[in-house]
């Protein structure tokens, strides 16, 4: 089924293989097997009962997605009669698809490279505008020709290298200075992408706010307030959440992905602790901490650690329940000064809370995505690598050693920018990348 569950107009059944055209002959009898022409047909299943009167449109390979002969029947939207032309075409002598597997033969008969091929999944995943425009401009194939000509560079300096070690009595050895220069354009490249990347993150996932504080602050009570939901349990008791819990929501231009997460402190049973290791991950992931306090409490030990060790990164900061006093919000510090004071009941409060947090989302501005860019962890991580490769490599020609031994380096960065062409895939890559996608892609 190429087309969701459900009621609609038309339901879409696409096959694709070598036996297509002796499979349509059998479910549209009618059908005119004439390359990228819609005919009209009756869908008829094994026994030769009509189930429906639909288009067929026939594309013959090499000139189709996968690069085999594709048939699509376009029939009635109604999850019947989708469901019985499914059956005809498998009693036909179809079998079901594997998620991604037509993505996946596109990809094996050459019709687009691994990324392109991951940009499909992002495009089909993608629930807002910005992250569906950066899928899109993937999907033209940009990356894995910038990994070639980057990879391309740095074979041609492996055979430099190479060539003067072979033969060092012909060939002089490669001057240093070029070496270092050549390998640090490149180096800019990857850093480029990886930039990108980091800055599209906040595009396509939405900004990352770990919600913290210690027990009974108001976390949950807050999530929920900038919901305007009853997400999250709230309770008097301290050690109310257990798990950390993810929520989506707009904020001005962008979005936030807010996570609650369990109160910290030092003394805790043993499932809380479990819970708070999750908040010390969710802590450390995200990319902005809005820390909660208890303004109407005097600042005891713990919420003084927490203020101190999250100076250093973004954050914002809310003294939550003024209504009941501001005693916390008062004995606070010199680096805290701009901590924001009020309580999750007051929704003027949370406004001004909600607009501090959209400051923060807003400040990822999106990327050119005309340029080539990375579209998934996998990609970024090989990009990565091959940086770290080059950066050993330009500090061993700094330190003057031999210029052949930078050889193993550039053999790591060739690798990576090898895998993130998608050159170098293996069928656990492959596996793995394609499970991600639904049935009829
Ligand atoms: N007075 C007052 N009480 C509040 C305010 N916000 C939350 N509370 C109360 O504080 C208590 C704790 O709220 P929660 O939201 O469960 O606190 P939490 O930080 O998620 O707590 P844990 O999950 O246990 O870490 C509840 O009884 C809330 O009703 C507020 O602005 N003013
Ligand atoms: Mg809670």
């Amino acid at each position: 089924m190429a087309t969701p569950p459900g009621r609609g107009a038309i339901a879409i059944v696409r096959v694709s293989g070598p036996e297509v055209r002796a499979i349509a002959q059998r479910v549209a009898p009618g059908a005119a097997l004439q390359p990228r022409l819609a005919t009209l047909a009756g869908i008829v299943d094994a026994r030769g009962r009509r189930l429906d009167e639909g288009l067929a449109l026939f594309f013959a390979a090499p000139a189709s997605y996968t690069g085999e002969d594709v048939l699509e029947l376009h029939v009635h939207g109604s999850p019947a009669v989708a469901r019985e032309t499914l059956i005809a075409v498998l009693e036909a002598g179809a079998r079901l698809a594997r998620p991604g597997e037509f993505t996946r033969r596109a990809y094996l008969a050459g019709k687009m490279d691994l990324a392109a091929a991951e940009a499909v999944a992002d495009l089909i995943a993608a629930d807002r505008a910005a992250a569906a425009r950066a899928a899109a401009a993937r999907l033209s194939g940009g990356l894995a020709a910038e990994a070639d000509a980057l990879r391309a560079r740095l074979e041609r300096i492996a055979e430099e290298l190479a060539a003067a070690v072979d033969f060092p009595d012909e060939v002089p050895s490669p001057d240093p200075a070029r070496l270092t220069a050549e390998i640090a354009e490149v180096r800019e490249r990857c850093a480029t992408l990886a930039g990108d990347w980091e800055r599209g993150r906040l595009v396509r996932e939405g900004l990352s706010v770990a919600i913290v504080g210690p027990p009974n602050a108001g976390k949950s009570s807050l999530l929920n307030a900038l919901l305007g939901a009853e997400r999250a349990i709230v309770s008097e008791l301290p050690g109310t959440t257990r798990d950390t819990l993810e929520e989506s929501v707009a904020l001005g231009d962008g979005w936030a992905r807010l996570i609650d997460t369990a109160g910290i402190r030092a003394h805790a049973g043993r499932i809380e602790a479990e819970g708070i290791a999750r908040t010390e991950v969710a802590l450390a992931s995200a990319a902005l901490a809005l820390v909660v306090i208890d303004a109407s409490l005097p600042l005891d030990a713990e919420a003084r650690a927490l203020l101190a060790r999250t100076r250093t990164r973004p954050r914002v900061l809310f003294f939550n329940k003024s209504d009941a006093g501001r005693a916390g919000f008062d004995e606070r510090d010199e680096p805290e000064s701009d901590a924001l004071l009020g309580s999750t009941r007051d929704a003027g409060d949370v406004e001004a809370l909600r607009s501090r947090l959209a400051g923060a989302a807003a400040r990822g501005d999106e990327p050119d995505w005309s340029r080539p860019h990375l579209g998934t962890a996998r990609q970024a991580g090989a990009v990565l690598e091959a940086a770290e490769a080059l950066a050993a490599a330009q500090e061993t020609l700094r330190i003057g050693d031999a210029t052949d031994l930078i050889a193993g380096d550039l053999r790591g960065a060739i690798r990576a920018l090898g895998e993130l062409g998608g050159r170098e895939a293996d069928e656990r890559l492959l596996d793995a990348i394609f499970a991600r996608f639904c049935i009829g892609k």
